[in-house]
């Protein structure tokens, strides 16, 4: 197995935003130690993926990550007009666009000195998002801009059942679902999670993906708030099979896209999206010449500053493959 790059220490600032994990690597080092040759931060990605995919695992994978978990690899921007880079792994493999992620950075970055309440524009491998880290907890993002693709799609599941939804992305590639037939609440977790796969694998063998031949890979059930003054709720199952502890910033990106087209959400009024554990983003959409801007306001709380460990002899340096 290569160890290329891996180091023996790695610093890194875990975070939770409403829930969902963030580990961003502190230690410059590491990235700079790596053969990633130039070009934007979405090609070095793919380098990162083809010649250090060990690295993604020993940092996010068992046993040293946590079922859920997004790790942000910080590396210099191409494009001059963003301030910073960063690219996000999971369990399983590489997001192009990361919302809980990307909030949980700011608050990283702002909790290490390494910027100033106000806004930075962050190069990722679905294209430049702004950021901004409004003190403290608070950050939000200005998103990739959403765009729909099959609206009311019907889909027969493989357990019988046939839903509607829409195919949408804003960074990522979502199936958008209001008729799943079950409660968005923390009980249904398990038949939530059943019944996105079976979406899932319905999406995927009936060659339904995105124009770019993306697969369709996080699945959202939408509900009915539970709060007065909230406006929906979310479970959405990721491509590590975990569902998103908070709304998901990237598919409620998507939604806000999809509720302005359908004339449901009016330019500049929030919308606020629980999860499936209650924890609240405020969503809004206006346009920015002619282009549609979704941004996302959430909370991050760090949760610990530490220094990663891979022994010599440590069987599982790189992480438990599967
Ligand atoms: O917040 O965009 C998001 C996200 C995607 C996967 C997990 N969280």
């Amino acid at each position: 197995m290569s160890h290329a790059g891996l180091p023996e220490r790695l610093r890194v600032i875990d975070s939770h935003t409403i829930g969902e994990p963030t580990r961003v690597v502190i230690d410059d080092s590491l990235v700079a130690g790596l053969d990633l040759g130039d070009g934007s931060v979405c090609r070095r990605r793919d380098r990162f993926r083809e010649r250090y995919d060990h690295l993604r695992r020993a940092l996010v994978g068992d046993p040293r990550g946590a079922v859920a978990m997004v790790g942000v690899m910080l590396l210099p921007p191409a494009d001059p007009t963003c301030q910073v880079g960063a690219f996000y792994v999971n369990r399983v493999g590489y997001l192009d666009m990361c919302g809980h992620a990307t909030i949980g950075l700011a608050v990283t970055l702002g909790h290490l000195g390494r910027i100033e309440p106000g806004s930075f524009r962050l190069e990722t491998p679905a294209g430049v998002v702004g950021v901004s880290w409004h003190g403290g907890g608070e950050a939000s993002f200005a998103g990739i801009p959403p765009r729909r693709i099959h609206t009311k799609l019907s889909i027969d599941c493989d357990d019988g059942v046939r839903v509607t939804g829409d195919v949408a992305t804003s960074g990522l590639w979502f199936f958008l679902c209001h008729d799943h037939g079950l409660p968005v609440e923390p009980a249904a977790i398990p038949a939530l999670t059943v019944r996105a796969w079976s979406i899932r694998r319905a999406l995927e063998s009936r060659g339904v993906a995105g124009d770019g031949g993306e697969a369709i890979d996080h699945v959202v059930l939408l509900g009915p708030p539970r709060e007065a003054g909230n406006d929906g709720r979310a479970f959405v199952l990721c491509p590590d099979g975990a569902f998103d502890r908070s709304p998901c910033g990237t598919g409620t990106s998507a939604l806000v896209g999809c509720l302005f087209e359908d004339g449901q959400l009016a330019e500049g009024r929030i919308w606020r999206q629980e999860s499936v554990l209650g924890g609240v983003y405020e969503a809004s959409i206006r346009r920015v010449g002619g282009v549609l801007v979704p941004t996302v306001r959430g909370r991050a709380w760090l949760t610990a500053e530490t220094t990663l460990r891979f022994a010599a002899d440590d069987p599982y340096r790189t992480g438990i493959e599967g």
